[in-house]
């Protein structure tokens, strides 16, 4: 179950990250909007990546990951998929991989706004600073660190998230497609799992 816990939380995020997804199965269930096609997923998280590999390289470097166009990496992380009440049980409940990611922005911040890595913040960095893009920014840097598994300061085709694999594990029945039924079963094992945790 542990396992399942932590392969979804991180495709959610995934799925957050690539907007593959996200925009249609996740965002409300309607029955129009399944049976969700395996090979559409992956060829999808393919053209994705391929548009994020400006220089093709078959990788993507940071740059390019800060370039990439992923909707607001942060903001479903906090908001979003939260069942339930707000605020404090969500966050807990949250914990683990997401803390330590907003952990790890949050020392981003600190060296972007750092300008002249002096380690402090003068008042001159910090109102010249734009906040909002600083915040973006360095979500995306704590991100990729987070997902370079083999810190070779370039993302692989295996190190992005690819909504893909999520969508592979909800398809029970292998029949190349993600029913409704199957994604409410999906959701009902990761809620099982999220509680049991
Ligand atoms: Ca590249
Ligand atoms: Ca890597
Ligand atoms: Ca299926």
């Amino acid at each position: 179950m542990h396992s399942l816990y932590k392969r979804s939380s991180i495709m959610m995020f995934a799925l957050t990250l690539s907007g593959t997804v996200a925009s249609t199965a996740f965002a409300a269930p309607h029955s129009d909007r399944f049976p969700i096609s395996l090979a559409d997923a992956q060829a999808k998280a393919e053209a994705r990546f391929a548009e994020a590999d400006v220089d093709g390289s078959g990788s993507i470097d940071l740059a390019e990951f800060e370039n990439a166009k992923l909707p607001h990496p942060g903001k479903r992380l906090h908001g979003k998929r939260q069942h339930g009440k707000k605020g404090q049980r969500g966050e807990h409940r949250r914990g683990g991989k997401h803390s330590k990611i907003r952990t790890a922005a949050k020392e981003e911040i600190f060296a972007i706004l750092d300008s002249n890595s002096d380690g402090s913040i003068s008042k001159e960095e910090h109102s010249s600073a734009d906040m909002r893009a600083t915040r973006k920014l360095a979500m995306k840097r704590a991100m990729f660190k987070h997902l370079d598994k083999d810190k070779n300061q370039l993302l692989s085709v295996g190190e992005m998230p690819n909504p893909a694999n999520f969508l592979s594990v909800a398809d029970e029945d292998n029949d190349g497609y993600v029913s409704q039924e199957e994604m409410r079963a999906n959701r009902r094992a990761i809620h099982r799992a999220r509680r049991d945790n």
